[in-house]
């Protein structure tokens, strides 16, 4: 099965004529990226972070072409064809774009796994039916073979395995690079399926959300000129590589297609990005609100000189105003608000609003063709100013999750329009601002999760007869998660948080969907309807 259209919901046919025709969808594809930027930008560098011998390493466009071309073939060699899925577990490290440029190159479709995912992973080669899937051997002192050979022992199909590192009884990453290039490969279309991103999902396991060359490509190129991109841009990506947010708005992807330079940090704490920023006269990265607040307290600042630094993008979460003056005034750069989704639809204040604008919302679409809908709880529009849930579709917002019809009967209007979960307002001006959520969701340092999907789990535990999960705000973490729980027991047999945690740890949950604080109950409030009343848990917490 290609994942060209195969559990995809297409754009209807008359929307993708007028995108072609207003010139958002082109007929560039992610598969010739690498060697049309190689051609225009060859000796220029590209690319500087660490390998996985941990060697550093700075790569030209041209080197970054070549690499590629031979990673495709090595994994040519080993069968990849286009249209195969392919799982992408790696950390920030130079193999990570490698890989994806790679894949493109063929045609296969990455899917985008984060690399604290555990058990999520198995969930994301059976529902893709991916035909490879790719790690480190060992990082932050997990080893990811272990995790492969599990995978590979219940999945349903042969699963090539391949390393970055040791690879023991699998394919090493280092091996692939040994392939000539190969002279060509079958020429992908520019409305097929590029890449499976992750949803933060708001039920028990998370979606894919499948992206088109033309699509993407075009939420690359407008965000590269909006956020004023060039051969001068120096990029950190100070965020996990394969989140949406850092890959395309504009992100790593955005930077070379600019003839920018890309500096992968191999984490996002002061002490290791301070330096980098000196080191390589960094001009931009993006961060989530609680890294901004990180930043801003750290000792190290004073010790670096930061002042390359041009613009700094806060999204993924709401940032309040008052921090957004401090990093103003204290980091003396454009700031810059991200209100974006994997899903598609994003937001930017642009670089020359009023400091105000900056400062108070959320900024505004990409395209004039994004078109937004603020409703209120029976889908009737609200008026202007007021704030309602949004709904959204446009020239690079999918029309359905992948191989996912039931739920996409829930997540999209009947006229496609993508329901958000996000409660916002329009300014005068025509700028949105976050004002809450509707989803059941935690957005825990940027990183979302569905309440159901760690609810699920703590239910399978023998001792706990009901569970709620909600998010608390939080000073450091922006939110926390907080799980009350019922014991089967009664109030004085309740198992202890952390048997619990250790519980949740086990059943193979990313670590970051541990709750952060448990309470017991006697029961769960709810509410006339019977559903558990979340409103009246946060209440409790207040
Ligand atoms: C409040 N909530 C926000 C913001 C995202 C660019 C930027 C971010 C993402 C992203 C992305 C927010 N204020 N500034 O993909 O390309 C919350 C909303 C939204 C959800 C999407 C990009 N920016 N959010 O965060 O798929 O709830 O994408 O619906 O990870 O994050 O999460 P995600």
């Amino acid at each position: 099965a290609s994942a060209g259209t195969d559990g995809v919901v297409p754009y209807p046919e008359h929307c993708a004529r007028r995108y072609r025709s207003a010139g958002y969808w082109r007929d560039e594809t992610l598969q010739e990226f690498v060697i049309r930027r190689s051609d225009r930008f060859g000796d220029r560098t590209a690319l500087r972070g660490l390998d996985h011998h941990g060697r550093e390493l700075t790569l030209t466009y041209r080197d970054l072409a070549a690499r590629t071309a031979r990673v495709a073939a090595g994994f040519a060699h080993h069968g990849i064809v286009a249209g195969d899925r392919v799982v992408v577990q790696l950390p920030n490290q130079i193999e990570f774009i490698e890989a994806v440029l790679a894949l493109f190159r063929l045609g296969a479709v990455p899917v985008f796994a984060l690399p604290a995912h555990r058990r999520e992973v198995a969930h994301f080669v059976e529902l893709s039916t991916a035909a490879a899937y790719l790690v480190p051997a060992v990082h932050a002192g997990f080893d990811y073979r272990e995790q492969a050979r599990e995978i590979r022992r219940s999945a349903s199909a042969p699963l090539l395995v391949v390393v970055a590192g040791e690879p023991a009884e699998f394919v090493s990453f280092d091996s692939l690079r040994t392939h000539p290039p190969a002279a060509d490969f079958p020429a992908v279309q520019p409305g097929d399926v590029a890449l499976l991103q992750l949803s933060g999902g708001t039920t028990g396991v998370p979606k894919l959300i499948p992206r088109t060359h033309a699509d993407y490509l075009y939420s690359i190129t407008a965000s590269t000129e909006i956020c004023r991109i060039d051969t001068d841009t120096v990029m950190m990506i100070t965020l996990p590589a394969a989140h949406n947010f850092p890959m395309s708005s504009p992100g790593w992807l955005g930077a070379l297609h600019a003839g920018g330079q890309v500096v992968l940090a191999p984490d996002p704490f002061p002490s290791t990005v301070f330096g980098l920023i000196e080191q390589f006269a960094v001009t931009m990265t993006a961060l989530v609100p609680p890294l901004a607040v990180a930043w801003l307290s750290a000792p190290s600042a004073a010790a670096h000189d930061l002042s390359s630094l041009r613009v700094l993008q806060i999204g993924g979460a709401k940032l309040d105003a008052q921090l957004a003056r401090r990093i103003i005034a204290e980091l003396g750069c454009t700031l810059q608000q991200v209100f974006g989704m994997s899903e598609g639809l994003v937001n930017y204040t642009r670089l020359d609003d009023p400091e105000e604008t900056i400062v108070t919302t959320q900024g505004r679409p990409i395209s004039a063709d994004d078109e937004l809908r603020i409703v209120d709880d029976d889908g009737m529009p609200v008026r202007r100013g007021e704030s309602g849930h949004l709904q959204t579709r446009g020239p690079y917002t999918i029309r359905g999750y992948y191989r996912a019809p039931e739920h996409n009967a829930i997540a999209f209007t009947e006229d496609g329009y993508y329901r958000t979960g996000d409660i916002v307002r329009l300014t005068p001006a025509g700028y949105l601002v976050v004002e809450g959520r509707a989803k059941d969701q935690i957005n825990r340092c940027g990183e979302k999760f569905a309440a159901a999907e760690v609810e699920q789990v703590l239910l399978g535990h023998p001792d706990v007869r009901d569970a709620a999960v909600i998010s608390v705000p939080d000073l450091h973490l922006g939110e926390r998660s907080c799980a009350f729980l019922v014991s089967s027991g009664g109030e004085h047999d309740a198992p202890s948080a952390i048997d619990i945690r250790r519980f949740v740890r086990g059943c193979g949950l990313a670590a970051y969907k541990v709750p952060d604080q448990i309470e017991f109950l006697t029961a769960l409030p709810t509410t006339p309807v019977g559903k558990v009343d979340k409103r009246a848990l946060r209440d409790r917490i207040e």
